[in-house]
C-alpha cells in the first residue's frame, strides 16, 4: 500500500501492446532462428566489391569464425577486439565471437593508440581483428606507451588478425572464416552472460565498458521488428542501408541484427562518400536508411542528390542526435514517398529507448521533432531532476528507461553503475525531454556532459 507522500509514479508505455520475447536464447540462435526459411536470401552486400553473402552463408562463415577464434584459444568469457570499418568480416567475427560465448569489444579504426589501448586493456581483449592500415597503432612505436614497460606486444601478448594481407606477427584472417565450423566448442551460454562490450561515457566521466548481455541485445531487438505489429516493420525483401558505423551500437543494433533477425538484406558501406552513398541506394534499391541528422543536412541540401533515383526508400530512421522539424521537412522533400522518424538511444539503454510508430507494419500518425514512443515490454518515466518525482504528460524532467534491454552494467564499475542504474531499476539517460499526450517523446536538453560530433561520442 502506498502513502499519500508516495504517490505511484507515472509510466509511460508503447501503443504495442508487449509481446513474448526469445531471450533465453543466445543472441546468435535468435538472430538466425528463421534461417531455414531464408538460405539463399540475400544477408550481407559488400558495397564495394558487390559481393553477396546469403543467410546460409554469412551464418555458416560465422560458425567457421567461431571454431577459429576457439582454435586460437578464445574461450567462453574471453574478449576480442573489433578494430574494423564496416564489412562482412565484422559480422562473422561479432557473430562468431557471440557463438563461443566471447564477447565483442568495438572500437573506431581512427581512434589514437592510445584511446585503442585503454579500451584494449579494460575489456581485457586478447585478440584484435583489423586492417593492415592500423597495426601501426597497435606497436609499441611512436612513444604512446607513457614509459609503460608492459605495453602488450603483439604475437607475445595478444594475437592480431587483418581482414587483409597480414603485416609480420599477425594473422590471416582466413585462418578465422576457413576453420573447420564442426571444431565449435559446446559452451552453454547463459541469458545475462555478456555478447557486447561497447564503449560510452554515460551521463558523466570516460569512457566505460558497456555490459550487454545476450538477453538485453535480444530483447531490444525483439522490441523494434518482433510481434505482428512489430514497430519497426522489416520484410524479407528490403534492403537495409549500413553507413553508420558497426561499433557504434545504433548500427550494430537497429541495423545489422535487426536486419539478421528480420529476414532483410545488409548493405554495407566501408567508408562515406556522398556519390558512393547515392550510387549504391539507386543500384541496390535501398529501401531502408539508418542515418545521422549530418548525413540528413547532406541527403537534404546537396544538389548532387537530385541526379539520382532514391525512390526505393521506403523509411528514413534518424538518431543518436537531435533531428529539427526543419531539416525533416527539407528530407521530405527528397524522398517524398518515405516515412521520415527517429529513434533515441543510448549505448546503456541497450540502445534504444524510443522509436517512431510511423515504421510500424500498421503505423500510427507521428508528429515531426518526436523521438518516437518508448518501445513495448519496456517502463519509461521522465522525472524532476531535483525532487526525482515522476511527471505526467507534457512535463520535461530527465528521461528514465527500465526494461529487459537495458545494460547489465559497466564493466568493472559498481560505482557508476549504481549512478546510473538505481535500486528499482530504472536507468538515467540524463537527457531531458517530455512525453505529449499522444505518447511521442521530445527531447529538450542533456543533463549530462557528454559531447557528441555528427552523432558519435568524442572522447
Ligand atoms: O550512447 P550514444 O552514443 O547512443 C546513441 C544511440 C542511438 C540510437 C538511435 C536510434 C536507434 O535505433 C539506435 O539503435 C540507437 O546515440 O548516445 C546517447 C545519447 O545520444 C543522444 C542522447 O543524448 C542520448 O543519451 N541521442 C540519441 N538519440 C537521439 C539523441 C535523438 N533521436 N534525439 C536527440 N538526442
Amino acid at each position: 500500500q502506498l502513502s499519500p507522500e508516495t504517490p505511484a509514479d507515472h509510466i509511460f508505455r508503447s501503443k504495442l501492446p508487449d509481446i513474448p520475447i526469445s531471450n533465453h536464447l543466445p543472441l546468435h540462435t535468435y538472430c538466425f532462428e528463421n534461417l531455414p526459411s531464408l538460405s539463399d536470401k540475400p544477408c550481407l552486400i559488400s558495397g564495394s566489391s558487390g559481393k553477396i553473402y546469403s543467410f546460409s552463408e554469412t551464418h555458416l562463415i560465422a560458425q567457421k569464425t567461431a571454431a577459429g577464434l576457439s582454435n586460437l584459444g578464445i574461450q567462453k568469457g574471453d574478449a576480442i577486439m573489433i578494430l574494423l570499418h564496416n564489412c562482412a568480416e565484422f559480422v562473422f567475427a561479432f557473430m562468431g565471437a557471440s557463438m563461443i560465448g566471447a564477447v565483442s569489444t568495438t572500437a573506431n579504426p581512427f581512434y589514437t593508440s592510445k584511446e585503442i589501448f585503454k579500451q584494449f586493456k579494460a575489456a581485457r581483449a586478447k585478440l584484435i581483428i583489423t586492417q593492415s592500415q592500423y597495426v601501426d597503432k597497435l606497436k609499441d612505436t611512436n612513444n604512446n606507451n607513457d614509459g609503460d614497460e608492459n605495453f602488450p606486444k603483439i604475437g607475445e601478448d595478444f594475437k592480431v588478425i587483418t581482414i587483409d594481407d597480414p603485416p609480420e606477427n599477425c594473422l590471416d584472417f582466413s585462418m578465422l572464416s576457413e576453420a573447420n565450423e564442426n571444431e565449435i566448442p559446446q559452451v552453454t551460454i547463459h541469458p545475462d552472460d555478456p555478447v557486447a562490450l561497447p564503449f560510452s561515457s554515460g551521463t558523466t566521466g570516460l569512457p566505460k565498458g558497456v555490459v550487454l548481455t545476450h538477453k538485453s541485445l535480444i530483447t531490444s531487438v525483439a522490441q523494434q521488428v518482433d510481434g505482428e505489429n512489430p514497430n519497426l516493420y522489416l520484410t524479407h525483401d528490403d534492403v537495409v542501408l549500413c553507413v553508420l558505423p558497426l561499433f557504434h551500437i545504433y548500427s550494430l543494433n537497429s541495423v545489422l541484427l535487426c536486419s539478421l533477425r528480420a529476414g532483410a538484406a545488409v548493405l554495407l558501406m566501408q567508408k562515406f562518400e556522398i556519390g558512393t552513398l547515392l550510387e549504391l541506394i539507386q543500384r541496390h534499391k535501398v529501401s531502408v536508411a539508418a542515418v545521422v541528422p549530418p548525413l540528413v543536412v547532406l541527403l537534404a541540401k546537396n544538389p548532387v542528390v537530385a541526379q539520382f533515383d532514391l525512390s526505393s526508400i521506403r523509411v528514413v530512421l534518424s538518431g543518436a542526435a537531435p533531428l529539427g522539424k526543419e531539416l525533416e521537412d527539407a528530407l521530405r522533400g527528397r524522398v517524398p514517398q518515405a516515412v521520415l522518424g527517429q529513434g533515441y538511444g543510448m549505448t546503456e539503454a541497450g540502445p534504444v529507448l524510443s522509436m517512431c510508430l510511423g515504421f510500424a507494419k500498421q503505423p500510427f500518425p507521428t508528429k515531426s521533432g518526436s523521438c518516437g514512443t518508448v518501445v513495448r515490454n519496456a517502463e519509461l518515466k521522465v522525472i524532476d531532476p531535483e525532487t526525482g518525482c515522476s511527471l505526467g504528460y507534457n512535463q520535461p524532467g530527465e528521461i528514465c528507461i527500465r526494461g529487459s534491454q537495458i545494460m547489465k552494467g559497466y564493466l568493472n564499475d559498481g560505482v557508476a553503475t549504481a549512478a546510473t542504474i538505481d535500486v528499482e531499476g530504472w536507468l538515467h539517460t540524463g537527457d531531458i525531454g517530455y512525453v505529449d499526450e499522444d505518447d511521442e517523446i521530445f527531447i529538450v536538453d542533456r543533463v549530462k556532459e557528454i559531447i557528441k560530433f555528427k552523432g558519435f561520442q568524442v572522447r
